[in-house]
């Protein structure tokens, strides 16, 4: 390779590495020494859920007058957030929350973040318990589990072909999810003539979750269900299977106001109903938590609790089925087509 290539394809991974994070970092007006810096690393950017976590995140920090920095990865991995996580060690920012991509591949650099000192939670997709002190949980995993397997069964008329359609292969939320459908089914009789055929990998994008969707339309001709617990994998899901008039129907965990339009009864819609949880309040809490942890009221041991005043609710920290702990939001909730339009609104 001549040196000018090397030199050019230098200057593009610099270029690539300064843009990686795509940060967005407040203003510094050089006032409040004691104001601090709360981080925040979402699965990826260009998701609206991602963006309502943020947005929940966002308000309750500012309102109590910390400063937000927001480090969106170039992609739904764990390389992508490393890249972030290590700017964020850099920048001595108080405190990060992150939504892993991976349970594993961030403890390197996540335990370098809390030797600097900076608290570390999770929400939405945890770290495993040794890269973290504590995570924001949307809803019990066993609660989403058995919510969709009940939905595939009823969908599916009591039994025949189902499918999943996930977000990327290693995201913690969705793996602990589809593990705990497949235990749930095991366990009990009346799933026994429901067949899951297949799991896909739709990587939290809209194209490649249409592709595998497709795919499985025509690779199982008798599917009754996809399932996709992914508010990305279930938006693209739905369209797919619209457009067609498909006899596959489909539910999950969606976002109602990118649902509503395939959310009814009958043959013009895909989606029966689907369940989600509020995502600007699972930023919120993760907000809470960050704070807690910051001003030093929690340390992330189960049995510490603290207040989120703006979600009128005083949260005790619980053990989690990893050997970490967590703070659970709630339940999940139904979306059907008698609330649908109440809620696309909202979220
Ligand atoms: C996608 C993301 C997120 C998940 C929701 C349900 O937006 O994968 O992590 O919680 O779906």
């Amino acid at each position: 390779m001549s040196k000018k290539i090397i030199a050019l394809l230098l200057c593009v991974v610099m270029a690539l590495s300064i843009a990686a994070c795509g940060t967005t970092t407040p203003t510094d007006d050089g006032g409040d020494d004691a104001q601090k810096t709360y981080a925040i690393v979402p699965k990826s950017a260009g998701n609206p859920y991602n963006e309502k976590e943020v947005e929940g995140f966002k308000e309750i920090i500012e309102a109590n007058g910390g400063k937000v920095v927001v480090s969106y990865p170039t992609e739904a991995t764990a390389d992508a957030q490393i890249t972030c996580i290590n700017s964020l060690i850099s920048q001595h920012v108080d405190s990060i929350a992150v939504a892993a991509n991976d349970a594993n591949a961030l403890q390197a650099v996540l335990t370098e973040a809390m030797q600097a000192g900076i608290k570390v939670s999770g929400l939405d997709s945890a770290v495993n318990k040794d890269s973290r002190q504590t995570f924001a949980q949307q809803a019990g995993i066993k609660e989403v589990a058995q919510a969709l397997c009940d939905a595939v069964l009823e969908i599916a008329g009591g039994e025949g072909q189902w499918a999943i359609v996930s977000a990327s292969s290693q995201a913690t939320n969705q793996n602990a999810w589809i593990d705990a459908m497949k235990d749930l089914m095991a366990s009990d009789d009346k799933y026994a003539k429901l067949e899951l055929v297949d799991v896909q990998y739709g990587d939290d994008e809209p194209i490649k979750s249409t592709t595998v969707t497709q795919a499985l339309l025509s690779n199982y001709p008798d599917l009754k269900v996809i399932c996709a617990p992914t508010t990305v994998g279930i938006a693209a899901a739905a369209k797919v299977l619209q457009d067609q008039k498909s006899a596959c129907k489909l539910t999950g965990l969606g976002l109602p106001s990118e649902m509503a339009a395939y959310i009814g009864e009958g043959d013009d819609f895909s989606c029966p109903y689907m369940f989600l949880w509020n995502p600007i309040d699972l930023g919120k809490l993760s907000a809470y938590i960050s704070m807690a942890l910051v001003e030093g009221k929690i340390t992330g041991a189960a049995g510490e609790t603290f207040e989120a005043k703006d979600l009128g609710v005083t949260y005790t920290i619980v053990d989690a089925a990893d050997g970490g702990t967590e703070v659970i939001l709630g339940q999940p909730f139904a979306f059907t087509p008698d609330n649908i339009e109440e809620w696309k609104v909202i979220y």
